[in-house]
This record gives structure tokens, C-alpha cells and sequence, in this order.
């Protein structure tokens, strides 16, 4: 058995089920391998589309995602991918086909484009060692890094030992990362003296609703995300939805005035703090985290509690009960900086009044908070549409959302049943992801409608997938926010007279092109014109859907300066 072949079959054996990519000569025994032993094979049109897609269903089934290239131009294609990837933490298996003779067209240095972009280089080295160096490739992967794995093609060729192609043994059991029971103690001190306590739950929280909520019900806290935990407290009626540049008037004062904000798998970066606007000078900040080296690395925090989400969680809840209900009176006259292991008491309602409660039920949600609808007949308002695609689609949805000035519309206007439901692939901050993100999620939880919300200028650079949601038959919507222009540069240089030719475009037939992709398509301008989406899901939904909406364009969007005080 060729090398190719056994670390194919290998890499299936240890259970991978989904591999996504575009096939060459270098990468196809080994993907033909895996389709052998059991894996499904999902081809997309560009390796950069292949690699979000991997990356998605990562994101939303919680498996390692798995992506296949060819030699050289194929992992370049990829690059930007597996950026998004490496900087989100994505558990990937990236399956790099190599060309190591250097006079090779196709020869890249292909351990040091993994490293330039946060990638973990790795390699088959041998026949020898090819199924130990394919397990340790992806053991790593299932650590949360993101793996590219060279496969040089003379390496690939050669003939496994006779008989070293046995079965890999399966990844270790790993437990989580228990915190100090100082630490618990100090936690619990700070919750148990916060009047005012407020969690912000991110990447590392997601699966873990249960047990922060557990925890907030025990000291009174309000509940927010940062976006890439979007819908991790869906439904919860203490739910502030995201932290940050996306974050309602409501829940941003709330948050300004918590006194002890609380980042549990979150990095309380700069777009999820507003660069710490968002955080009273007279705040306790406290971090927990599994990553200790993630503590303190975007500002500086009063309590770092390394440790796993749901396993601190945990123990802070038994540690505050055990702490009973009394000494009420010293949250009032207690400073909360004060870390004092010893004083303080929960029970109280915290930050939980029945004002606060009414508020958020009121104004909780951006189709909450009123807005003049400037849609005038050729163009529709983006929030308008948003509301209105609300309305009509299933709640059991996925939202996938490109970048762009458009992108705060979909990520707030449309709600999400679970974390799972997002899926926001903006690591990286590149437009033409949105698609592929929508696809790997849909592939991955083909039980729910997905949504890809894209910009005209996101749509047409990711385009070439259009075919693979065609061709793959899945029931997607695919709303395109077309100003035909890259808005978020136009909004962002307007104001200053630069001239703006370089970043508009004429108008574009996006439905004529989706259309011609084989989706249904649409033209909206007018909320009247989203009437055959109600057809279309009341169909069988065989084609899916593209809607070019018209959007009005006179002024940026709400988040869009905090967005470039970013670069
Ligand atoms: C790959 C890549 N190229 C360029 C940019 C710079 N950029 C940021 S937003 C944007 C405009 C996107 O236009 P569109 O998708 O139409 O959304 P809009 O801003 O108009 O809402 C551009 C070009 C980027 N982020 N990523």
C-alpha cells in the first residue's frame, strides 16, 4: 500500500467522516482514500472556499474539520482560509500535497506559509513514520490548532513498510483543565460582592450555556457574548446578546455600568470591549480561561482564573452556595475591587431588578429600537430587510455573515436559535468567506436552513461556490446587501471628499448571476418584493434561493467607525 493511501485510510479510520476540497494529481489517492474508508467527500470550486467550509463545519458540527489541496497553487489558494482558521482556533486538518523538488513549478515552502500565518507546520516524513506523523498531525488539530500537513509526492509514492499500515490508535482521552480552588475562592468572593456583575461568554464558552447560566442565576449576573458566541443564551431573559461594536444601546449602557464583568472563554478584545469603552474605570475584570497565556493578552485583568469554561463554572456556583445567603448588607458598604476571599454573600438579585428585566424585553433586540425607515422604492433600508427576512424565516436556521459595512445587519437583525446557529468566520476581517462559511455550516447541520448574508462585493469575489451550493442541492438563502459599491470604504472615505470611483461599481444582475447558477433568484427593493421568498419556503426548496436586495446606501453603517479604529 502506498503512503497515500494508508494515511487516507488512516485518517478515516480515526474517524474522519467529512473532508472538504479541491483534488490535483498530489492530492488524489489520498482523498480518494479517504472516500474508501468511509469519509464523504465534499468538492468545492476554490481551495479558499474548501478551507472555510472545513473550517465551518468545524465550527458547527465540533468536530476536527479536514480540508484537502493540491500541490503549491492549491495550498496558496487556501492561505487565506487557513488564516481565518489559525487566528479563530479552528481544530483543522489542512492535507497539503508538497512538490519538495525545488525546480518544481509547484514547489512552495510549505512549512512556512503554515507558520506565516499561524498555522502549525507539520509533515509526513517517511514511509516509516507516515501514519505516527498523520496521527500526531491531527491529535494536534484536535487540540484546537489548525495543521497544515505536508505530504511531499515522493514521500506519497513510495510503498508503506509491509505491514506498518495498522489500525492508528484513536486520539487520547484528555480531561479539562480543573481551575485552582484559590482560584474558585476568589471568584466566588468577587461574584459574591458584585452588585452589578455581568458575564461575557466567547469562543471557549460555547457548549457551556448551561453552567454559566447556573452560575449568573446564583449571583444576579446579566448575560452577553462576544459575536463568535452569538446565541449561546438564546432565550435567556437576562440575554444582552453581543458585546461590542454590534451591541444594542441597551446592552452596551448595561455592560458600561457593570461592576464586575466577568470574560469566560473570551479575550475581551478590543471589537468585543468597544477598545474598553465598555468597561467602567471602576470595574472588576476578571478572566477565566483554559489557555493561561490568553489571560491578560488584550488588557490588562484584576483576576485571571485559568481553568475550563464549564468546569470553573461549576465550581464557583458550589463555592458561592456554599457560602449561603447571608451577610447581605456587605454588598452595599463592600468596595468589589477588594478581592477579600472571606466577605461577601450571594443570593441577592445582583444586577437582576424587574426594571432591568422589563428593559431588556423592550429593548433588548435591535428590531427593538426604533429607526426611521429610509427605503425609498428603488432601495430598500437594510434594516427593513433584515427585519423582514426575520419574520419569514425558520427559526431553526444558520446564519453565516461575510464582511463589509452590511455585516452588523444580518449579525443583529436576524436572531439565532444557539451559538451553533452562527457561524461568523471574521478572524481574519476578509470579505468573500461568507458563502463557503454558509456551506460548510449547512453540510454540517443540514437539519436547519442556512443563511448566507453577503455583500455584493463578498458575493462576487466568493462566487464560484455558488455552483457547489447548486450542485451539492442544499436549500440556502443567499441574501446579497448589493450598494454596488464596497460600501465600508465608501462610508469610511466619503466624509473626506477622497474620490470614491476606485471603490464603486456599476449595478450588477446578482439574481440574473445566481440564476444562472442555478438558484432561484430575486430582486428586492421594496419589502413588497420579498413575497416569492415566502413562495420559495413554502416549496420544496429543491433550488436554493438567492435575493439581490437593493439596499439604500446614504450613510455608513452603526458600527462601522469602531470597525476601522480597529486596523
Ligand atoms: C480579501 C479582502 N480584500 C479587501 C478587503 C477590504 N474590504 C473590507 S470591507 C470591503 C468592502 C466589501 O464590500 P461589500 O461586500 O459589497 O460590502 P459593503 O461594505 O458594501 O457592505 C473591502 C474591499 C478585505 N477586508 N478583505
Amino acid at each position: 500500500m502506498r503512503v497515500a493511501e494508508a494515511v487516507g485510510r488512516g485518517l478515516a479510520g480515526l474517524g474522519v467522516n467529512t473532508v472538504f476540497g479541491v483534488v490535483g494529481s498530489g492530492n488524489f489517492h489520498i482523498t480518494n482514500a479517504l472516500v474508501a474508508g468511509g469519509a464523504r467527500f465534499v468538492a468545492a470550486r476554490h481551495e479558499g472556499g474548501a478551507t472555510v467550509m472545513a473550517d465551518a463545519w468545524a465550527r458547527t458540527s465540533g468536530g476536527p474539520g479536514v480540508v484537502t489541496v493540491h500541490q503549491g497553487p492549491g495550498l496558496t489558494n487556501a492561505m487565506t482560509g487557513i488564516a481565518e482558521a489559525a487566528k479563530s482556533r479552528t481544530p483543522l486538518l489542512v492535507l497539503a500535497a508538497e512538490a519538495p523538488e525545488i525546480r518544481s513549478n509547484f514547489h512552495v515552502d510549505v512549512a512556512g506559509l503554515a507558520a506565516a500565518v499561524g498555522a502549525v507546520p507539520m509533515r509526513v516524513y517517511s514511509p516509516a513514520s507516515a501514519l505516527a506523523d498523520a496521527h500526531r498531525a491531527y491529535t494536534t488539530a484536535l487540540g484546537r490548532r489548525t495543521v497544515v500537513l505536508a505530504l511531499p509526492l515522493n514521500v506519497q509514492a513510495q510503498q508503506c513498510e509491509p505491514g506498518s499500515p495498522g489500525p492508528l490508535p484513536a486520539a487520547g482521552r484528555t480531561f479539562p483543565l480543573a481551575p485552582a480552588p484559590e482560584a474558585v475562592s476568589a471568584l466566588a468572593g468577587v461574584l459574591a460582592g458584585a452588585r452589578r456583575p455581568v458575564f461575557i461568554a466567547g469562543r471557549g464558552a460555547r457548549g457551556r450555556a448551561g453552567e454559566l447560566e447556573r452560575l449568573a442565576d446564583a449571583c444576579g449576573a446579566l448575560l452577553a457574548t462576544s459575536a463568535v458566541a452569538r446565541g449561546l443564551f438564546h432565550g435567556n431573559p437576562w440575554n444582552l446578546d453581543v458585546s461590542g461594536g454590534f451591541a444594542t444601546p441597551l446592552a452596551a449602557g448595561l455592560i458600561g455600568d457593570a461592576d464586575v464583568i466577568v470574560g469566560w472563554g473570551c479575550s475581551l478584545n478590543m471589537w468585543t470591549m468597544r477598545h474598553g469603552k465598555l468597561i467602567s474605570p471602576q470595574a472588576t475584570v476578571v478572566q477565566v480561561d483554559d489557555d493561561p497565556a490568553a489571560i491578560g493578552a488584550h488588557r490588562p485583568v484584576h483576576l485571571g482564573v485559568p481553568g475550563d469554561v464549564a468546569e470553573t463554572a461549576r465550581a464557583v456556583t458550589d463555592a458561592l452556595a456554599g457560602r449561603g445567603t447571608r451577610v447581605e448588607a456587605e454588598r452595599e458598604t463592600r468596595p468589589v475591587r477588594d478581592l477579600d476571599l472571606d466577605g461577601g454573600s450571594p443570593g441577592a438579585a445582583g444586577y437582576r431588578s424587574a426594571e432591568v428585566r422589563a428593559r431588556i424585553a423592550e429593548q433588548g433586540r435591535w428590531r427593538d429600537v426604533a429607526f426611521k425607515d429610509e427605503s425609498d422604492g428603488e432601495t430598500i433600508d437594510p434594516r427593513a430587510l433584515s427585519i423582514a427576512l426575520d419574520d419569514l424565516l425558520p427559526a431553526e436556521r444558520t446564519v453565516a455573515v461575510d464582511s463589509g459595512n452590511f455585516m452588523g445587519y444580518p449579525s443583529m437583525f436576524l436572531s439565532v436559535p444557539d451559538e451553533a446557529g452562527f457561524c461568523f468566520t471574521q478572524a481574519f476581517q476578509s470579505i468573500g468567506l461568507g458563502l463557503a462559511t454558509a456551506i460548510g455550516a449547512a453540510v454540517a447541520r443540514p437539519d436547519r436552513l442556512a443563511v448566507a448574508a453577503l455583500g455584493d462585493g463578498g458575493a462576487l469575489m466568493g462566487v464560484s461556490e455558488l455552483e457547489t451550493v447548486a450542485r451539492l442541492g442544499l436549500p440556502m438563502v443567499v441574501v446579497v446587501y448589493d450598494d454596488e459599491a464596497y460600501g465600508a470604504e465608501v462610508h469610511h472615505f466619503g466624509p473626506d471628499g477622497d474620490p470614491l470611483d476606485v471603490v464603486r461599481f456599476p449595478p450588477a444582475d446578482i439574481a440574473a448571476i445566481g440564476r444562472g447558477f442555478g438558484f432561484e433568484g430575486v430582486t428586492v427593493r421594496d419589502v413588497a418584493d420579498l413575497a416569492p421568498v415566502r413562495g420559495w419556503l413554502d416549496g420544496p426548496r429543491t433550488r436554493p434561493l438567492l435575493i439581490d436586495a437593493k439596499v439604500t446606501s446614504a450613510h455608513g453603517s452603526w458600527w462601522l467607525q469602531e470597525a476601522f479604529r480597529g486596523h
